[in-house]
């Protein structure tokens, strides 16, 4: 049965369609237009009570029973476990997936998310500050990563949904400011899950209503 997903055409939207094509997974797109506000409406708040998005419904979730989860971590963890893909069975394997997918989602969305607030401010009195110090801590989070990408192919080893959940906020580099040439290991893999048809498939899916 076809999973439901509300989203838009953001980082956090765009791990999810990335993951659902890498995956196979039938799904249809809802769009949740964040400018027009309707992630307050009391419809969307349902399935996502903290008004944002993404957030998916599966018909057929454990059980046979339709189920829906909101935060993109949980809703990569959910796709991972439905599919048996890209999230390993293994413990230790599985752990290394957990690290880099909380990686992300506690630090590599929100502090390049405070670079695109900051950047968008214009002239306030608090732009240069909040810049000076979201820029900072964004560029050191793109050095962890390029270690890690110096030595393994992967976030965690082989592909997985933790390469999906930083690869919507890579997306956004120029945005927040950062040369993939500075992080020459990032830039390889980038260039790399760029180019893989399914991702293509995932960023070309239209978040947006004409
Ligand atoms: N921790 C959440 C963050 C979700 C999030 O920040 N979504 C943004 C778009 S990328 C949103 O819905 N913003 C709407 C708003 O803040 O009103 C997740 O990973 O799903």
């Amino acid at each position: 049965m076809t999973i439901q997903l509300h989203a838009f055409d953001t980082p956090n939207g765009r791990k999810i369609t990335v993951a659902l094509e890498e995956m196979g997974l039938p799904y249809e797109v809802h769009v949740v237009d964040l400018g027009k506000g309707e992630q307050h409406d009391p419809a969307f708040v349902k399935i996502s009570p903290t008004h944002k998005i993404p957030a998916i419904v599966d018909p057929d979730g454990p059980g046979g029973a339709p189920i829906s989860v909101f935060e993109s971590g949980a809703i990569l963890i959910y796709l991972g476990e439905k599919s048996g893909q890209f999230w390993p069975r293994d413990p230790v394997a599985r752990m290394a997936v957990l690290e880099w997918l909380m990686f992300q989602v506690s630090s590599f969305g929100p502090i390049p998310g405070q670079v695109h607030h900051f950047v968008a401010l214009g002239d306030h009195d608090e732009r240069r500050y909040g810049l000076e110090r979201f820029m900072a801590e964004t560029r050191r989070l793109y050095e962890v990563m390029d270690r890690r990408l110096a030595e393994q192919e992967y976030f965690a080893g082989a592909l997985s949904i933790a390469d999906f959940a930083i690869l919507g906020w890579a997306w956004r580099h120029q945005r927040h400011r950062i040369d993939l040439a500075d992080f020459p290991h990032v830039q390889r893999w980038y260039q790399a899950m760029m180019a893989r048809p399914c991702v293509k498939r995932g960023f070309a899916v239209p978040l947006r209503r004409t």
